[in-house]
């Protein structure tokens, strides 16, 4: 018996490089699409985060709001065009990657038979295991959100073991693709026709796994896509310049971080007390609304809500309050110093215990006699008069009393995190208006200062040189913004700058300072702009 078959005295050393290198790529990339395939099935039908948004959450959580903000402008598709970046930059990374595994296992050519060794299963598998332990270590603090709704730790044991199940796939597809696409030995019982169609089977098989996958994760990409939430950024609606005392919930504006929002099973999902609580526990959502529940209007305005902007609402919000959830629980311990807010989809926050409590938060599953719709935050969200919405997380499933601050996204940024700055907007008259000398026009508007109050509303019709008191209507709570009424006759023609500017609760007059929303938020009195005829 020959020591080689005949015919395979081996391919020359360039010969080798190149078809290893070639077939390594193919198997990198159907290795990959079958990973991201596996990795859409997971996130459409268990909600679990991809890699590819976990990567999202971490890389936003590591800019700062200039940064932020410059690739919120780079596209007005700010989610799904990094997203897709990133998922097209893996599936690179993935195909690449085929030439270190080819490089490692050194399969002498032609190959010997269509079973990988058992140096090229180690060399897979151990891909495999550090690709999941390079993601798990770098989105530790990521995986804890389930957008089906598993609370903090059952999601992240999940988002861990689906890792591992995505980068095994994609090793043990790698390993078997490779081992099936290089040139055979001729084996010397089976004729060369057999053998060659052996191999075009082969190599077709494998393709064909690719394009499927490919085709696969095209479809949950589109399945995805389909959920997206077009809704964020949307302003609070004012059909004809009229502004409701009550938001409707359709009418309400929207900030979400998520490309898509959780979609809870309510089966699954749990509120969570942790931490530095005498006796913590934990909720579903019908035991939840057994506790005793109030209503109350809360307005809630967004960091980002500019001069005369309109990214703030009122709703009348129903749940417990956080206070007599703590006094259930027994009290937070001593050493609780900080609040932190966790929330299945990844979003968390921190304050400090004293402030929030004092604030006297409120925990809601209602907003307008309606079930808290999705993009609000079902099954739970919080509102705590006084902060930004940055600060009133939405889909809560934990609330940890902690000794120490925990960083969220926007905290991580360099967003502010203080108390809400007062503010006013004038909504009539408007740019636009027609107004002609004589005209006795009617000026209205609305003012804020989260739970201070309001106490006063001034306006200027001349930049600011004179002010006139406001009529204010009673505030539909002792959080929620007061809507002023004034009216205003111009005698001239001409331009003219009306400004507006509130006291709030304390006595404290808005301030003067102007400054744009990003990264303290907006202060300074509102202006506009009116040309009488
Ligand atoms: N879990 C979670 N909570 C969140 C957010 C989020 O993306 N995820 N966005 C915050 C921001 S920036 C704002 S302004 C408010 C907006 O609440 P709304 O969409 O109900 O108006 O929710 C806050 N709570
Ligand atoms: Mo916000």
């Amino acid at each position: 018996m020959p020591a080689t078959p005949p015919g395979s005295g081996g391919f020359s050393k360039t010969r080798t490089v190149l078809l290893s290198a070639g077939w390594a790529l193919v198997a990198g990339l159907a290795a990959s699409l079958c990973a991201t395939l596996v990795m859409g099935l997971l996130r459409l039908l268990a909600g679990i985060p991809t890699p590819v948004e976990l990567f999202g959450d971490f890389v936003l959580k590591h800019i700062d709001v200039g940064t932020f903000i410059r690739l919120l402008k780079l596209t007005n598709n700010s989610k799904a065009v990094p997203l897709g970046q990133a998922l097209l930059g893996m599936i690179a990374i993935g195909t690449v990657l085929g030439w270190l595994y080819a490089l490692l296992v050194r399969i002498k050519l032609p190959a010997r038979g269509y079973r990988p060794g058992r140096w090229e299963w180690v060399v897979g598998l151990a891909f495999a295991l550090a690709m999941a332990l390079v993601a798990t270590i770098l989105f530790w603090n990521e995986t804890p959100q389930n957008f089906m709704g598993w609370p903090y730790t059952p999601a992240r044991v999940l988002t861990i073991l689906a890792l591992l199940l995505d980068f095994v796939v994609y090793g043990l597809v790698l390993c078997l693709g490779y081992r099936f696409l290089l040139p055979k030995q001729p084996e010397a019982t089976t004729d060369m026709a057999v053998a060659q169609r052996r191999q075009l089977l082969a190599r077709g098989g494998v393709v064909a796994l690719g394009v499927g996958a490919g085709l696969g994760t095209f479809g949950a990409i589109q399945k995805y896509l389909s959920d997206y939430t077009v809704y964020d950024g949307m302003k609070t609606a004012f059909p004809k310049h009229i502004v409701h005392p009550i938001t409707p919930n359709n009418e309400h504006y929207v900030v979400t971080q998520n490309p898509v929002d959780p979609d809870p099973d309510i089966a699954l999902w749990r509120l969570e007390l942790t931490g530095l609580l005498n006796k913590p526990g934990s909720y579903t959502y019908d035991e939840l609304q057994k506790l005793p529940s109030i209503s109350r209007a809360i307005t809630l305005e967004c960091i980002a809500n500019g001069e005369n902007d309109h990214l703030i609402g009122n709703a009348i919000w129903h749940g417990v309050p956080l206070r007599t959830l703590v006094e259930q629980h027994g009290g937070a311990q001593a050493d609780a110093r900080y609040i932190a807010f966790y929330c299945i989809d990844g979003f968390n926050t921190t304050l400090p215990l004293k402030e929030v409590l004092e604030a006297d938060p409120l925990l809601a599953w209602n907003m307008n006699g309606e079930v808290l719709p999705r993009r609000h935050g079902y099954p739970l969200r919080i509102l705590i008069p006084g902060r930004y919405g940055e600060e009133n997380p939405k889909w809560l499933t934990r609330i940890d009393f902690s000794p120490d601050f925990v960083n969220g996204l926007y905290s991580a940024q360099g967003w502010y995190n203080g108390i809400l700055h007062t503010m006013s907007r004038i909504d009539l008259p408007y740019q636009d208006l027609v107004i002609r000398a004589g005209d006795v026009v009617p000026m209205t508007g609305i003012a804020f200062a989260g739970n201070r109050g309001i106490k006063r509303v001034e306006v200027s019709t001349d930049a600011g040189n004179t002010w006139k008191d406001t009529t204010l209507e009673p505030a539909t709570s002792k959080d929620s913004w007061v809507f002023w009424k004034s009216s205003w006759q111009p005698i001239h023609a001409g331009d003219y700058t009306l400004m507006v500017r509130a006291t709030d609760g304390t006595g404290e007059v808005q301030t003067t300072r102007r400054q744009g929303t990003v990264p303290n938020g907006a202060t300074g009195f509102a202006r506009v702009k009116i040309t009488v005829h």
